[in-house]
């Protein structure tokens, strides 16, 4: 036992991956399912804000964009279960835990889209800052979750870039759809600083994550940098992000930023957002309309297994 427990703490000093079949500790077993899982939850849950507007969307080309998006996060959902899977738990049962609220999924999809200007938002200020977050996890100790990272971070650039050029689009318009944006931004930026988790001196997991290695940043390292990378973006636009103590801080080398207010995140967390009811409604409600697909992907499963045996 002491031998396993040396391999494994040597493998993270090392700053190699640790593989399915290694040994690790349960915590170690226990946080990555946790994570994995509440990540691939977030990004099935994530198609629904955006999903909403496929048959809205105001052109074609708008709506390929969107299509493809949305099938993308469908796409990395998939990859995180199967990420989590070589730890030990399949996705019927994580999908399980999700649907009986013992999981949790990103606070941000708890919020509503309001106008098309929010799919652009997504895009920029979602998508960046899940990016911002996400980068790092290509180089997180456990092999396939950092493995499966690197695609997603690389379908995740496309989607803030799409963000991005729609808002653009949207600003050189009329002035009825650069209000849309700015709407659209003061309703989701102090959201997407909440993505981040909570601060440092509240973070439960984090000091045990970075001494995995799972983590590389703590969660007020990243949402600084997410700051830092979007002012001079929202300056290009042309939108005003809605916080008065936003500045630059030539001491830090940084922005200081307003306070945030953490007791919407607690809300939003434990159930209580403007959309949790809905989302997990629409979410529930796929998982029992699939289940005849389930079945006979099972029995076609069983048939080919017993004629294969024959
Ligand atoms: N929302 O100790 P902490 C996407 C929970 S998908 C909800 O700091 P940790 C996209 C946290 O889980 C975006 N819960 O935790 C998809 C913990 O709860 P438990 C998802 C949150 O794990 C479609 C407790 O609060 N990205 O980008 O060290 C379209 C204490 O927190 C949140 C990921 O999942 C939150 N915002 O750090 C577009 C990335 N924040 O389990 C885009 C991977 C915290 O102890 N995950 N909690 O009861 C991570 O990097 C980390 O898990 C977090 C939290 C930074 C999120």
């Amino acid at each position: 036992m002491a031998d396993l427990q040396e391999h494994f703490d040597r493998t993270i000093a090392r700053d190699q991956r640790v593989e399915p079949r290694d040994w690790m500790p349960d915590g170690y077993r226990g946080t990555m399912i946790r994570q994995i899982a509440q990540h691939a939850h977030s990004e099935i849950i994530g198609m629904q804000p955006e999903g909403a507007w496929i048959t809205r969307a105001p052109s074609l080309r708008r709506k390929a964009i969107l299509l493809a998006k949305v099938q993308d996060e469908a796409g990395h959902g998939l990859y995180l279960y199967s990420a989590a899977e070589t730890l030990g738990t399949d996705r019927a049962e994580l999908t399980g835990k999700l649907i009986e609220g013992r999981q949790k999924y990103s606070s941000i999809f708890n919020y509503p889209t309001l106008s098309y200007a929010d799919v652009g938002v997504i895009g920029w200020l979602v998508d960046g800052a899940a990016i911002c977050n996400q980068v790092p996890l290509c180089r997180s100790s456990y092999g396939p979750y950092a493995r499966a990272m690197i695609r997603i971070c690389k379908e995740e650039s496309f989607h803030q870039r799409q963000g991005y050029e729609l808002l653009m689009t949207m600003m050189a318009g009329t002035p009825a759809q650069r209000d849309m944006v700015q709407d659209a931004v003061d309703r989701w930026w102090w959201p997407s600083l909440m993505m981040f988790g909570p601060p440092d001196h509240a973070s439960p997991n984090t000091e045990r994550s970075m001494a995995w290695k799972i983590k590389r940043h703590t969660n007020d390292e990243l949402r600084q940098r997410f700051v830092d990378m979007t002012v001079p973006q929202a300056e290009a636009l042309g939108v005003t992000l809605p916080d008065p103590g936003l500045r630059w801080n030539p001491e830090r080398g940084h922005h200081d930023f307003g306070p945030i207010d953490w007791s919407e995140l607690q809300r939003v967390i434990s159930g209580n957002g403007p959309c949790n009811a809905e989302r997990m409604a629409v979410r529930r409600a796929a998982h029992e309309d699939g289940a005849w697909v389930r079945e006979a992907a099972a029995a076609y499963a069983r048939k080919t297994r017993d004629g294969e045996a024959a």
